[in-house]
């Protein structure tokens, strides 16, 4: 349906081949053995040992005697570093049913695919989305009008993860924007210079439900929920002078830098009265790295229909794989929506807990070497450490 979309994207997440157990060492209490301190590793069992855990064990030792700053100063320069950033599978990578009911334009579903839009026109040129002024291309929104639908699929599991940023585990975004007020015109000048004075934000509400199979739903229809197309608004690029983009050909922009990281929400509990009295610029401060959205925490269901979701049988985690956002409200309206993001965290499916990882923090490093060394000391649990010694797979800047 969607042709300039990755065909690649349609099949299961890279990340599935990095997916491992999590180490030989249960530390939930399951392992009831203990290491006897002082006993050391068991030398009779040193010549079975790989090369590569002989090599480990010297490092281990000593690192437990060396001072602390020296260590993390150590781990700072020598950590296996793999970025915690987006990628096209944290977004909708198929468009499974579409309604657009009844609105005259913006009909291509296809474009809530991919993350949510960077630029969009202003006057016929590109400039940043910004919490302000809103995407609004055919391309970048799809309508939904009056008894209208529209289902997205997600190439993997979106999980309620225990280490999702406040709770929040994915994110809608539709175009949205705050208006600014006082008659203040909204034309890409000093973002420094334009004050926020009214917490009147442009929102069209859309009904959002999710699915684990496409066919049984479950909705966000308590009318204290979160709705589709509602605050915040989008911010396409990290708010920096400092570090700001020339793509702007005839344009000398001088605040807008690097593409935000839509997989990363920010704080619910923010409302539109919080801006009111902030620049642009001081706004675009709190956002940060964000791109804004709407945050929905699966946990924020029904009890009853968050108890009926799956658990997955690897990470014991409930999970959905399908979104669909409706149109009810009044007949003069449509929602728009630009994307849906799966939410980054330590521990999700692209950054999985690597074997030795003990204690779920991403890191494979002396914290776990001490989870190690209050537990029976288990080859299986010391190759894993080996083997992954010094990775570290979230933040690790
Ligand atoms: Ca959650
Ligand atoms: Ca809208
Ligand atoms: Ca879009
Ligand atoms: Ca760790």
């Amino acid at each position: 349906m969607c042709d300039d979309l990755d065909p690649g994207l349609r099949f299961a997440a890279p990340w599935a081949v990095l997916s491992r157990p999590f180490g030989a060492f249960e530390i939930d209490g399951t392992q009831t053995h203990q290491l006897n301190r002082g006993d050391g590793i068991p030398t009779s069992r040193d010549s079975m040992l790989p090369d590569r855990v002989r090599f480990i064990l010297p490092i281990l030792w000593a690192g437990c005697i060396a001072p602390i700053s020296l260590f993390f100063v150590f781990l700072s320069f020598t950590a296996t570093v793999l970025a915690a950033d987006f990628e096209p599978n944290d977004f909708a990578i198929e468009v499974i049913s579409y309604d657009d009911g009844g609105v005259s334009s913006h009909k291509d579903p296809c474009s809530a695919l991919g993350r949510p839009a960077v630029d969009t026109d202003y006057f016929g040129a590109a400039r940043p989305v910004v919490p302000v002024y809103a995407a609004w291309e055919q391309d970048q929104v799809v309508k939904i009008g009056f008894g209208g639908h529209l289902v997205l699929r997600f190439s993997h599991k979106v999980s309620d993860d225990e280490n999702n940023p406040y709770g929040t585990d994915f994110i809608v975004f539709g175009n949205a924007f705050q208006k600014i007020g006082g008659d203040i015109n909204w034309q890409y000048q000093d973002p420094a210079a334009v004050t926020i004075s009214t917490n009147d934000v442009y929102v069209e509400p859309g009904l959002v439900s999710v699915s684990q199979d496409g066919l049984t739903w479950y909705g966000y229809n308590d009318p204290n929920l979160p709705r589709a197309d509602t605050f915040a608004p989008t911010l396409g690029r990290i708010y920096d002078p400092n570090n700001a983009v020339d793509v702007y050909p005839g344009w000398l922009n001088q605040w807008w830098a690097n593409v935000t990281n839509p997989t990363v929400p920010l704080d619910p509990n923010l409302a539109p009265v919080d801006f009111v009295g902030k620049t642009v610029a001081e706004v675009c401060g709190i956002y940060g790295e964000s791109a804004g959205g709407t945050g929905f925490d699966l946990q924020d269901l029904a009890p009853a229909d968050y108890a009926s979701l799956l658990v997955d049988g690897q990470t014991g985690r409930r999970w959905i794989q399908y979104i669909k956002v409706e149109y009810t409200g009044s007949i003069l309206y449509e929602t728009e929506v630009d994307a849906v993001a799966d939410v980054s965290c330590c521990g999700d499916y692209k950054h999985p807990f690597a074997g030795g990882d003990l204690n779920h923090d991403c890191r494979v490093n002396f914290l776990d070497f001490a989870v190690l060394a209050s537990m029976w000391v288990d080859e299986e649990g010391l190759l894993a450490l080996a083997d992954n010694w010094l990775m570290c797979n979230w933040e690790c800047d």
